[in-house]
């Protein structure tokens, strides 16, 4: 099942609500309350946590709340209207891993001064993790991402992310690893000033719980970029290519390594723009993945 959280405007109530066909978006209701978040649902859940579809789906029947997800799309995007999208739970913490993907590889070393420790990581067993954002660095759909005002090389990464409860991945959501390459690249010691800063990760827009992918293993990833609403790059990808598997990532992660659960788990890129490429303030991101729906963000100076 594909969940969206949805704010009233003009109340500022907050609901949950499931995909039920290719269209039209319903509110999850417990008890006739409407339920806000997916946190709530897994407090329901109890230890059937893997289990979200099945309990959800007879919430989902009853519900009165119905809303047209095109047109919640559009009026979150010109942020107009009753109703908008925003962070589909709360990512208690963001954590991500690099170097997966072949073509991440290749682009650090030609960006890096230092390149053997890029193929070095790709060959290990200890995969590159790295923690990312806390939930006040991070946003949602349609939010401003930022470019920082030090750096003169910009890109966005665009990740599938792992969603973990009680250390099991329970479902997916797109992130947005906004970087630096030009800090990261004059020293790799400094990636956490190249990766963490002010709106640095965008998540979202929807949480696809994990029973509902049949292979993560296989889903394309697209990123476009536009300037002054001309396509400037676009390129797509696939999770297939990755060099590694997610359960053995999010083993790593845990390693002596206690995460509260809605710990988001950014798995890295396999798209980097050309190197001639920066993003530059007004610029819109746009990353697709297959079953999750599509990340939209316009970039700002932070
Ligand atoms: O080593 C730098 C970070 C790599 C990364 O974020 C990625 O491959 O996605
Ligand atoms: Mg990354």
């Amino acid at each position: 099942m594909r969940f969206y959280k949805v704010i009233n405007n003009k109340t500022k109530e907050v609901c949950l609500t499931a995909q039920i066909n290719e269209t039209t978006l319903g509110g999850i209701n417990y008890k006739d309350q409407p339920l806000s978040s997916i946190e709530q649902l897994l407090e329901l859940a109890g230890d059937n946590f893997t289990d979200l579809d099945n309990i959800a789906l007879p919430l989902l029947n009853s519900t009165k709340f119905k809303i047209n997800l095109e047109d919640l799309i559009s009026s979150s995007k010109e942020k107009s209207g009753l109703f908008r999208m925003c962070q589909p739970y709360t990512p208690t913490e963001i954590w991500a891993a690099g170097v997966t993907y072949k073509s991440s590889e290749l682009e650090r070393k030609r960006e890096s001064d230092t390149p053997d420790v890029y193929a070095k990581v790709y060959n290990s067993d200890r995969p590159e993790i790295f923690f990312k954002a806390t939930k006040e660095r991070s946003v949602g759909p349609f939010d401003e991402i930022g470019i920082r005002q030090d750096s003169s090389w910009n890109v966005p990464e665009a990740e599938l992310a792992l969603v973990l409860f009680n250390n099991e991945i329970i479902g997916y959501t797109i992130g947005n690893d906004m970087s630096s390459r030009s800090i990261e690249g004059e020293n790799p010691l400094y990636l956490p000033q190249a990766k963490t800063y002010n709106k640095c990760c965008a998540i979202g827009p929807s949480f696809v719980t994990a029973s509902s992918i049949t292979n993560p293993n296989s889903l394309n990833i697209e990123c476009s970029i536009f300037r002054k609403n001309q396509l400037i790059f676009k390129d797509h990808s696939s999770t297939s290519l990755m060099s590694r598997e997610f359960e053995s990532l999010k083993e790593w992660l845990t390693k002596s390594n206690s995460i509260p659960n809605m710990t988001t788990f950014l798995t890295g890129t396999p798209i980097i723009p050309p190197p001639e490429f920066s993003l530059l303030e007004g610029d819109l991101v746009r990353i697709a993945i297959t079953d999750i729906g599509i990340l939209e963000n316009n970039v700002v100076k932070v």
